[in-house]
């Protein structure tokens, strides 16, 4: 496994470069263009200017997310071929500098979804919390606004700002649009840009529904292995591949997340690994990666990625906001950090119980 660490670019992230590769074990930034509207064509300049920035700091970039998709893609309107095009020639863009794999997802009008930003926890940290209660009663305006407000320097991580001035309208074009209709437009998305991938060495990945089931009505397609199975099998190509995102698919207990990494192992391209703490309410809060800290089997998703000899992209995914750092909801340094160092000690564990304890002597002159 490559470990990497997502970076919003030159003066769109509170970290810096120099921060991340002095964290043990990171070879890569996970990165994207985050001004360019989407649908629109990435200029191969602005790739080039990110690419050079990292390799200064001897960071590759080979991961790129997002690069989302054009609501119209999913809604299947007369007006996606044009943006399935533009959407091919920014592969095409991104291959010339070495990019393998391109996370993206197919989740109509919200990204990620939470009601918390920064809500307390026991020992005085903040993480991204879910309250389902409050999901329930609130309209999807009023929880943006919630969301918008609890929001401080940065925008929302993720979050193409298009999708949400104009709520209203998007809702009421997806009114007929059930989960069916939703897997067919992204079958028609994945047959028109996969040959185009392999063409050019890219994986696509497609990130999971968070949270993994339908809010405010919504219809969602990659809530758990079933889902995940048939949007594989509908596209059987190499470039149709799967970013396994823990906190993701464990926002819902009844997804067996080892099972799950054991069932799709050859086609997960990138991984993301956090962990969530359960509440019996159908709450779920952001907790710290360790495994007795939430109710995720980290250890157990790392101990599968290295049983199946797991050779992609992995990151620590969002972390707690601690030690009073000010940053994007989810994306501040330490936490983060400390996520990565926990899970590359999973994952050498493994490689010492594989190989025995070889005694390691190396030195380097001076
Ligand atoms: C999420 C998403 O995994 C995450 O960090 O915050 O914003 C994710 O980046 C996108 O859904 C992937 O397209
Ligand atoms: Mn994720």
């Amino acid at each position: 496994m490559q470990m990497t660490f997502r970076w919003y670019g030159e003066g769109n992230d509170s970290i810096t470069l120099k921060q991340i590769r002095q964290i043990p074990g990171i070879k890569g930034v996970v990165w994207a263009l985050h001004d360019v509207p989407v649908g629109e064509v990435w200029p191969v300049e602005r790739i080039e200017e990110v690419v050079k920035q990292a390799k200064e700091y001897e960071l590759n970039t080979e991961v790129v997310e997002s690069v989302n998709i054009h609501e119209d893609i999913k809604l299947g309107l007369p007006t996606r071929d044009h943006y399935i095009q533009t959407y091919k020639q920014t592969l095409k863009n991104l291959s010339q500098f070495g990019v393998k794999v391109v996370c993206y997802n197919f989740m109509p009008v919200f990204d990620w979804f939470r009601t918390d930003l920064f809500k307390e926890m026991e020992d005085g940290s903040t993480a991204l919390f879910f309250d389902a209660q409050k999901v329930l009663a609130l309209t999807p305006e009023q929880v943006v606004k919630n969301m918008e407000e609890n929001q401080k320097d940065f925008t929302l991580p993720g979050w193409e700002p298009e999708r949400l001035t104009d709520l209203q309208r998007l809702f009421d074009l997806y009114k007929d649009i059930t989960e069916v209709d939703l897997l067919e437009n992204l079958t028609y998305f994945l047959k028109e840009v996969c040959p185009v991938a392999e063409e050019c060495g890219i994986k696509m990945a497609i990130h999971p529904d968070d949270p993994p089931f339908s809010i405010f009505g919504l219809p969602r397609i990659v809530k758990n292995k079933e889902d995940i199975g048939r949007l594989l099998r509908a596209v059987d190509s190499p470039a149709n591949g799967l970013t396994f995102c823990s906190g993701s698919l464990g926002g819902n207990l009844a997804n067996d997340l080892v099972d799950i990494v054991n069932s799709f192992a050859d086609r997960i391209a990138f991984a993301h690994i956090r962990n969530v703490k359960h509440f019996e309410d159908g709450s779920f809060i952001e907790s710290a990666h360790r495994v007795e800290d939430g109710s995720l089997p980290i250890t157990g998703i790392i101990n599968a990625l290295h049983e199946n000899g797991f050779d992609g992209y992995i990151r620590p995914d969002h972390g707690r906001h601690i030690w009073d750092e000010v940053c994007r909801p989810g994306y501040g340094l330490y936490d983060r950090a400390l996520g990565a160092m926990y899970l590359q000690g999973a994952w050498d564990t493994n490689v010492l119980l594989k190989n025995g304890a070889a005694p390691k002597k190396t030195m380097q002159t001076v």
